[in-house]
């Protein structure tokens, strides 16, 4: 498989000594305790740093001056400098000292050392820091493929028989329209699981699809000569417009054709037992239409439409018909502006329901606006104006200005361009602030350790470019690395939180197939939730209850553990832009 790298193997090996033996079974895997070398000690990025990049780690606090980064094979001195002093980080409840090493920029392999703690794990400065663990990112969207059996080739030994063809699919009686009643049967293949389960929600998939086609529009080059070694590969399409592909054409299906409504999900009735894709049995149904769902399929159609216009020779009409969708879908929703996701007594999985809607049109109609150049959209943005905040399944207004900032070009006069700039540049000034200030140089605040508070950071840094490509100020640049830093290892924790890679990485992510075939290690390239504090959904306490270390690396803690596309997305995104944008080598 040429999409790992060949160091994620000497983890990956590690890891499938732990034999955890469950199979098809409800109950979880059992806890194996990570033992190994102490990432506490000394956190940084245990994948590496670029060379002109900035370079930040975080030590225990030791009546220490200086620390020194060494050379990993040799132990010769590269580089030392003086400790920051100790400071107090609330969400860890830690004193810790920093150390910065922006000046190093000899590519190489690397520890970090300072007198009374143990060395750092391992890492690299190198030009191409992210790529391995960039395309990964995207291969695990291809690992997690409905529909669809993974072969040998392309998924080495997470190869895997079909599951779910959802070709004969049920309208649930909150989905019945005129055309399709309760109990019709209708297919809506492919798409991606959504995370650890395998139903397929439109709202995640919104924002999910929006940041990979995001990374396109933003960073072509980067992607162009990509190989994900997926059954695609070499078709003429870009590999990331291949896989963002297989589930776009899983949601058009997601459209009733009688009315351009979307419907919110396509889901069993409760969640699969922890069996592989093709061992699961139960029904399928579509379930409600609701304007979120609806308004974010228009946003991304649209987003699509003009993406894919580029690659009409191998897609033949799929343009039109994206933008057609995206029209249907926004024509609906303004008829139905108030339709809320509401979880059916006898279903029970996910809801991502959300009764804040002003977000979802100000995204959408700045999608259709910048496809279609038709002002009627600029002016359907809602007024006043959504509050911008960093996005996530449920804040999307972000995504509107993301997208008019970069296609700012070519917007009519009737954009004000000075709010769109005002508008990006206000939250990722505010993100750089946070940074600057922060005991542990990271924008996290206390109350961004919810569920999911690893693309919390990730998606604080998709901000923070924004700010970067807007200004060039470093500052951007830097706090956005400190954010991809923390989920790779410069994290209380000690993980780095991408299955795969680096050298403590998570082991028993909550993931079915990863679960369910637990004889191999789980598959690679998955960034897991991260700390959230308060879960108890397993039996084991959690190591600490503050809130940066409340996270435990067992497939029971789905509230810390569990994968999701949403996540991966920004991850996707952020490395991506991160081995892009920095300078070969810059910095003062
Ligand atoms: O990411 C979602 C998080 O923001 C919510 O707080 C949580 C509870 O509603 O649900 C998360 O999404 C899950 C979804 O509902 C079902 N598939 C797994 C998702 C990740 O845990």
């Amino acid at each position: 498989m040429n999409a790992i790298p060949r160091r994620s193997f000497v983890a990956l090996a590690a890891a499938s000594g732990l034999g955890l033996g469950l199979t098809g079974c409800s109950t979880p895997p059992a806890s194996t305790a990570s033992t190994g070398p102490d990432t506490t000690a000394v956190q940084l990025n245990q994948i590496g740093y670029l060379p002109g990049g900035a370079k930040w780690a975080a030590v225990r606090d030791v009546p220490a001056n200086s620390f020194a980064i060494v050379d990993a094979a040799t132990g010769q001195e590269a580089w030392s400098g003086p400790l920051g002093p100790a400071r107090h980080w609330e969400p860890a409840q830690e004193t810790l000292r920093l150390a910065d090493f922006s000046g190093l920029r000899q590519p190489g392999r690397y520890r970090l050392q300072v007198a009374g703690l143990p060395p750092s794990a391992p890492f690299d400065i190198a030009a191409d820091a992210y790529a391995a663990l960039n395309t990964a990112a995207i291969k695990f969207f291809y690992f997690n493929r409905a529909s669809v059996a993974l072969d040998p080739v392309h998924a080495g030994v997470w190869a895997r028989p079909a599951g779910h063809p959802d070709n004969h699919v049920l309208v649930h009686p909150s989905a019945a329209g005129p055309g399709r009643p309760a109990g019709a049967i209708l297919s809506a293949p492919k798409g991606w699981y959504d995370a650890g389960d395998y139903n397929k929600y439109i709202v995640n998939s919104g924002v999910t699809v929006y940041t990979l086609l995001a990374a396109w529009e933003h960073f072509p080059q980067h992607f162009k000569a990509q190989d994900l070694n997926i059954p695609e590969s070499g078709n003429g399409l870009p590999d990331l417009l291949n896989e963002v592909l297989w589930n776009l054409d899983w949601m058009l299906a997601m459209q009733d054709p009688a009315d351009g409504g979307v419907y919110h999900k396509l889901t069993n009735k409760g969640f699969d037992g922890i069996v592989m894709p093709h061992e699961a049995r139960s029904e399928r149904y579509v379930v409600m239409k609701t304007t979120a769902a609806t308004l974010d399929f228009a946003a991304v159609m649209a987003q699509a439409s003009r993406v894919f216009a580029a690659f009409e020779a191998q897609r033949p009409g799929l343009s039109g018909r994206m933008l057609a969708a995206a029209h249907r879908a926004w024509a609906w929703a303004g008829k139905h502006p108030a339709v809320y996701f509401q979880q059916p007594a006898d279903i029970h999985t996910g809801g991502y329901d959300d009764n804040r809607l002003a977000d979802e049109f100000t995204w959408a109609a700045a999608e259709l606006y910048i496809t279609t150049r038709d002002d009627a959209f600029w002016r359907a943005l809602p007024q006043p104006l959504p509050k911008m905040e960093p996005p996530g399944w449920a804040s999307v207004g972000a995504l509107a200005w993301i997208s008019l900032a970069h296609h700012r070009d070519r917007l009519t006069p009737a954009a004000d361009r000075q709010l769109i700039e005002r508008q990006l540049l206000g939250s990722a000034e505010t993100l750089a602030q946070r940074w600057v200030q922060s005991p542990y140089r990271l924008a996290m605040q206390q109350q961004d350790f919810e569920w999911g508070s690893n693309a919390v950071a990730l998606n604080q840094a998709l901000m923070l470019v924004q700010g970067y490509r807007l200004t060039g100020k470093p500052q951007h640049l830097d706090a956005a690395q400190a954010a991809l830093d923390f989920v790779l290892g410069r994290h209380p924790s000690g993980y780095a939180m991408v299955t795969g890679f680096g050298t403590r990485s998570p082991l028993h992510p909550h993931h079915r197939p990863s679960g369910a075939a637990a004889q191999h290690p789980p598959v690679p390239g998955m960034i897991v939730g991260g700390s959230r504090p308060g879960g108890n959904d397993c039996k084991a306490p959690y190591p600490s209850q503050a809130p940066a270390k409340a996270y435990l690396d067992d497939f029971c803690s789905f509230t810390t553990n569990e994968i999701a596309i949403n996540w991966n997305a920004p991850l996707v995104y952020v490395s991506a832009a991160l081995q892009a944008l920095t300078p070969a080598s810059a910095l003062p």
